[in-house]
């Protein structure tokens, strides 16, 4: 024994390790038919179940892995070599699910859910070795085949595993998504990388089963099945009676999924992989041939606390922590074995111990395995950009008989001047016509055409599979779009006012912006969020549809952030987010100022200074917008006026009252929030040496503090001034012009800055 193996083997026995190795020493010699090992063979394990011995075999084998691994990160973590230690030990049962299941059905797993994963490797051709992959997960490797070093998460392209974040049930509303999406994808003749009868499964923990975000999936999931939408998920619930310290009260699970209307509901003993594995079947057979949702409700138990950290005697007393080990699902299973006499007592044992002896021998040689090492090589999934992709998709546009069949023959191009909500509700169309898996949807957006009438008749053009209301719930629309987009679909949710993004915004900002993130780009999420935001609807609506807040936007590693202003404008814009979408499986939020919607004038009334004339396909090219570049308006050398959205409308009148004092400006619009214009910024601020930032935003956590960080980080020298909204929620009525930004604020300002 070398004195690596030497040290691992005194890898200390916890009390889990030491009751099974007890049990099993307890049987030596007594095996139950008293005869010794024989073959695992294709009959069942045990009367009536249609396990097989020898697939409860190889199961076994997955289980002992999962629980050595759960050693392997305890042991890792202790030489410095580790840094993940929540573990699935006593979940074990669940790779009977995996068993029971198709190794083409897309799965989002608990992090508990490490013998499914390991079991589902035995189902790859060849089959795969999920323990290194595990290992190097907890070790935060850059080999790591899924995330890279970025996390430790259950996630491999081949098996159709989808990584997951830390924050619980965040990924429902995505499975729920890809559930509603490989039909629909199917029933668009856009069949998803999956088989048309594949099933999504999803586990979760018996305490994320409250959280709002379950409930909103599951509540979603039954409004699609009472409609007999279809809606193949199977919703795995790993029931171990407590969430860190806090107990589920006894029976509230079963309770809860049992009058979850629209879902089936299934029940196992997880201790027991011989149930579990049957009523998996019958879950994944329902689920399957109805396209309707299932529960399967797994009674489990949790070893060694919530983490490697967590100390769990603190909150529950030992004779609870000891009856649990009666229901160790290894000694569940390894008793199914020894009374097929498939394995005898030693035989368990020797499994046993050289399961833990291989994998404590990997988790040394993954130790040391090189990590990522440069911000460069972290960032490196975050923003991939391809340029002539981006270019060659903002081009595109359906052949000219198509088109005109979608507008009926009244092109937009023919109009004299559309207003910005024509002007979407055209790029809108002309997208959906060029790319037949595009969705559009969201409250209100089919029958009515939106609340302001940016997709009206889209719905009645290109049919209710493509442009459909959703329920009230912006958590599902947008997990709705993460699963649209995992099928292969293009989805361009709306969410109706920005005050109702933040309710729902960790599906943006911690599942699609992530998602890229921690799969090295191997799963995305190609989207093209709507949003109808920001204020000056003439004292209307208040605080919740009159919204500012962009902060919780800017801050999201890689995202895009456009915001168009004018109309000649948002048309190349938004085929610029759908190209990046497609070519590069960017998160792009389109943020529409809901003022401007209907705007027609600039200076005075009747100028039609706000409409603008819609281009033909022909010219696409020459008006590509790329992501990151402003327009900049007048060529003024006296002051440059850096804004966007409202205020350019508001900076373009005060420019023209300056330009009659023989004052000139120019007026740059950063259309772009992010990525952040900073060249064209720094190049306009230079030709002037005045900046005057006018920001509709609010001054603390508004997009003016970006623009002012990036003159003084490039050393600009000349003058600067900001005026912005007041750090306030926005009243009813004229109140509302008091915090908001003003003409008259941005007038002042400017004659400020200029010399006397
Ligand atoms: C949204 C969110 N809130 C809090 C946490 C912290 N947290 C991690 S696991 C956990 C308990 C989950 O319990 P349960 O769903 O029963 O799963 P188990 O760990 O018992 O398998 C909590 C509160 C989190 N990850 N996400």
């Amino acid at each position: 024994m070398s004195p690596g193996q030497a040290e691992r083997a005194q890898a200390e026995r916890d009390p889990v390790e030491r009751h099974f190795g007890e049990v099993i020493a307890a049987l030596d010699g007594h095996s139950p038919d008293g005869r010794g090992e024989r073959p695992a063979g294709p009959g069942p394990i045990r009367d009536g179940s249609a396990l097989t011995g020898q697939r409860c075999l190889e199961l076994f084998d997955a289980q002992l892995a999962s629980r050595h691994l759960d050693l392997a990160a305890r042991w890792l973590r202790a030489r410095g070599a580790g840094y993940y230690t929540i573990g699935s030990s006593g979940h074990e049962g669940n790779a009977g699910v995996a068993a029971a299941l198709r190794i083409t059905d897309p799965a989002l797993l608990h992090y508990r859910s490490g013998a499914f994963y390991l079991a589902r490797c035995q189902q790859a051709t060849p089959p795969r070795d999920g323990v290194r992959d595990v290992l190097l997960g907890l070790a935060g490797a850059a080999e790591e085949p899924i995330a890279g070093g970025r996390h430790k998460v259950f996630g491999h392209q081949l098996l159709n595993v989808i990584p997951q974040t830390s924050t619980i049930a965040s990924h429902l509303p995505r499975a729920l998504g890809l559930a509603f999406a490989l039909d629909r994808a199917a029933r668009l003749g856009r069949p998803a990388g999956w088989p048309p009868d594949a099933i999504v499964a999803a586990s979760l923990g018996d305490a994320s089963l409250n959280h709002s975000t379950a409930a909103g999936a599951i509540n979603a999931a039954a409004y699609c099945a009472y409609q007999r939408l279809p809606l193949p998920l199977l919703l795995v619930i790993e029931d171990n009676g407590i969430g860190i310290s806090v107990r589920t009260p006894p029976g509230w699970v079963a309770a809860a999924a049992q009058t979850a209307a629209g879902f089936r509901y299934f029940h196992a003993d997880g201790s027991d992989l011989a149930a579990t594995y049957d009523a998996a079947l019958a879950a994944a057979a329902w689920v399957r041939e109805r396209r309707s949702p299932a529960f399967l409700h797994l009674a489990v138990v949790r070893f060694g606390g919530h983490a490697g950290s967590d100390v769990e005697s603190g909150y529950r007393g030992a004779a609870v922590v000891a009856a649990d080990l009666a229901a160790d699902p290894l000694l569940g299973t390894a008793r199914l074995l020894l009374t097929a006499g498939i394995l005898t007592p030693a035989g368990v044992t020797a499994r046993y111990e050289e399961s833990r002896d291989r994998i404590l021998g990997l988790a040394a040689e993954v130790a040391g395995s090189p990590r990522l090492a440069t911000a460069a090589q972290v960032m490196a999934p975050l923003a991939p950009h391809h340029r002539e992709q981006v270019w060659a998709g903002a081009c595109l546009a359906a052949e000219p008989a198509r088109r005109g069949g979608a507008f009926a023959g009244r092109l937009p191009e023919a109009a004299d001047g559309l207003t910005l909500a024509q002007s979407i509700n055209a790029a809108l169309a002309d997208a959906l016509a060029a790319r037949p898996g595009m969705l559009v949807f969201g409250e209100d957006v089919a029958r009515k055409g939106g609340v302001y009438g940016v997709t009206r008749g889209l719905a009645q053009r290109f049919g209710a599979a493509r442009v459909f209301d959703t329920l009230l719930d912006e958590q599902s629309i947008l997990g709705l779009a993460l699963g649209a987009g995992l099928a292969g679909l293009l989805p361009v949710p709306e969410i109706q006012y920005l005050a109702y993004l933040h309710n729902a915004a960790d599906q943006i900002r911690g599942e699609a912006a992530t998602l890229s993130f921690f799969s090295q780009a191997q799963y995305q999420n190609p989207l093209v969020l709507r949003i109808a935001g920001l204020a000056y609807q003439e004292g209307f609506g208040g605080h919740f549809h009159n919204d500012n807040a962009l902060a919780s936007l800017r801050d999201i590693p890689g995202l895009i952030i456009a915001c168009p202003a004018r109309p000649d404008d948002a048309a190349p814009m938004l085929r610029t987010c759908l190209a990046a979408a497609e070519a590069d499986g960017r998160v792009c939020v389109f943020l529409e100022p809901i003022a401007l919607y209907h705007t027609r004038d600039l200076h005075q009334a009747g100028d039609g200074g706000w409409l603008a004339r819609y281009d033909p396909p022909g010219l696409w090219p020459a008006g590509f917008v790329p992501a990151g570049s402003a327009r900049c308006h007048g060529n003024g050398r006296d002051l440059t006026i850096v804004t966007f959205g409202n205020g350019l409308r508001m900076s373009l009148r005060v420019a023209g009252r300056l330009a009659a004092d023989r004052i000139g400006c120019r007026v740059l619009d950063l259309r772009w929030i992010a990525p952040l214009p900073a060249e064209d910024i720094l190049r306009e601020a230079n030709v002037t040496g005045r900046v005057l930032v006018a920001d509709e935003t609010r001054r603390t956590g508004g997009v003016s503090e970006a623009i002012i960080t990036t003159l003084s980080d490039a050393g600009f020298t000349g003058k600067t001034v900001r005026v912005t909204s007041e750090d306030s929620f926005i009243p009813l009525g004229d109140a509302a012009q008091v915090v908001l930004l003003s003409e008259a604020s941005i007038e002042s300002a400017a004659r400020s800055l200029l010399p006397r």
